[in-house]
């Protein structure tokens, strides 16, 4: 019946277009555009943000940087409120944003941007303010492609935007 071998002529392909996931896959999990915005002299929490996509299923575990005491991974809802410093202002008095716990899971050759407004890796408890052109390191760790260490550079706008 010609709509059940179309139907099967289909499927080879889709199969096919998995298999060799072309240009736009990778082969291992690659993270880029990992940045953080200053912080104010009396602010304790930053931002940062980053893409990443990965060729398999994978989910992010841990955050660890010797920049903060805890990180957490966030996502900001309701109206964004700029606290003048560039940065998202997070649980401070009057603020009207909300910040959520959030998962960051990834799909295959899918990719995560976490940008201001949207999902974020929240340092909480900065040892010091992120300082315009500083880095420093951050290291995730994964479910399947395990520790990733980043360098995180501090500007004021996306260095890649
Ligand atoms: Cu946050």
């Amino acid at each position: 019946m010609v709509v059940k071998s179309r139907t099967g002529t289909f499927a080879l392909v889709a199969a096919l277009l998995v298999a060799c996931a072309g240009p736009s896959g990778v082969d291992e999990l690659k993270v880029s555009n990992v940045w953080a915005r200053p912080t104010p002299a009396q602010s304790d929490v930053a931002a940062v943000y980053m893409s990443i996509v990965s060729p398999v299923a994978d989910e992010l575990v841990e955050v660890s940087t010797d920049r903060a005491e805890s990180t957490s991974l966030h996502v900001t809802s309701g109206a964004k409120v700029d606290d003048g410093a560039g940065h998202e202002n997070h649980g401070a008095a009057g603020t009207e944003s909300t910040m959520e716990a959030v998962d960051l899971v990834l799909e295959p050759n899918s990719r995560v941007d976490l940008v201001p407004g949207g999902r974020h890796l929240m340092l909480e408890g900065l040892v010091e303010p992120l300082v315009e052109g500083d880095t420093f390191e951050l290291i995730l760790t994964f479910l399947e492609a395990g520790e990733v260490r980043l360098v995180v550079e501090v500007a004021t706008n996306d260095p890649n935007g």
